[in-house]
This record gives structure tokens, C-alpha cells and sequence, in this order.
């Protein structure tokens, strides 16, 4: 989630999604929480740079997909939501091959791709 290279960790904890930043020897910062809906708790979390920039942004499952765009040091800007109708699984790819990455999310019946368009 930093550009340090270090692995960090990504948790939802009792105050919402929180960062931990790694330190390199398998010790960790502080968590640095922002809020979490009561629904997303229980949501799969996925990771990928959609935008292009370098840093890696948080994808969240649910009703609403959300979207936390990193800015590089642990913490996130802009959040992006998508109407997802109770979707259970996510995956991110270039599902349509234009080079842009896309989220499949998928209820076991039905599955629908949100084309990557932010970039
Ligand atoms: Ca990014
Ligand atoms: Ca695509």
C-alpha cells in the first residue's frame, strides 16, 4: 500500500478497513483505519492498480462495489462506488482485452464485468 517496497497488511478492524505498515522485519506500524460500512465487513477485498498511477487501490465487495483509490502512503482519496446487486466475488482482470483492468463480480448465478474506464 506504500512505495517502500516493505509488504504491508490490509484488515478490517473494529474502526473500519485499516492499513498497517510493514516495517521490513515482520513487524508493522500502527493501523490507520478509515470508515467501513457494517455491510462491507464480511466483503472479499481485492487489490490492483486500476488507474495506472502505481499505487495499489482497495476493491471491496458487496451491493456496492467500492473503490478506494491509494495515494502510495498507506492512505486513500477519492472512494468510487458501483451499484453491484449483492454480488459475493470479485476478481480483477482485463476481462474485454482493451488494457484497461476490469472487476467481474459474480453471485454464483450471475455474474456481471464493470469495464475499467477511470484512466
Ligand atoms: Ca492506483
Ligand atoms: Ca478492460
Amino acid at each position: 500500500m506504500s512505495s517502500d517496497g516493505r509488504q504491508d497488511l490490509v484488515a478490517f478492524l473494529g474502526p473500519g478497513l485499516c492499513v498497517m505498515l510493514g516495517n521490513g522485519d515482520a513487524t508493522f506500524a500502527s493501523p490507520v483505519c478509515s470508515p467501513a460500512r457494517r455491510e462491507q465487513l464480511d466483503s472479499e477485498i481485492s487489490f490492483a492498480d486500476l488507474d495506472g498511477d502505481g499505487w495499489l487501490e482497495v476493491i471491496i465487495g458487496g451491493d456496492l462495489v467500492t473503490v478506494l483509490l491509494g495515494n502510495g502512503d498507506g492512505r486513500f482519496g477519492t472512494q468510487l462506488l458501483y451499484e453491484a446487486g449483492g454480488r459475493l466475488t470479485l476478481d480483477v482482470a482485463d476481462f474485454d482485452g482493451d488494457g484497461r483492468l476490469d472487476l467481474l463480480v459474480d453471485e454464483g448465478r450471475n455474474a456481471a464485468v464493470l469495464p475499467g474506464r477511470c484512466y
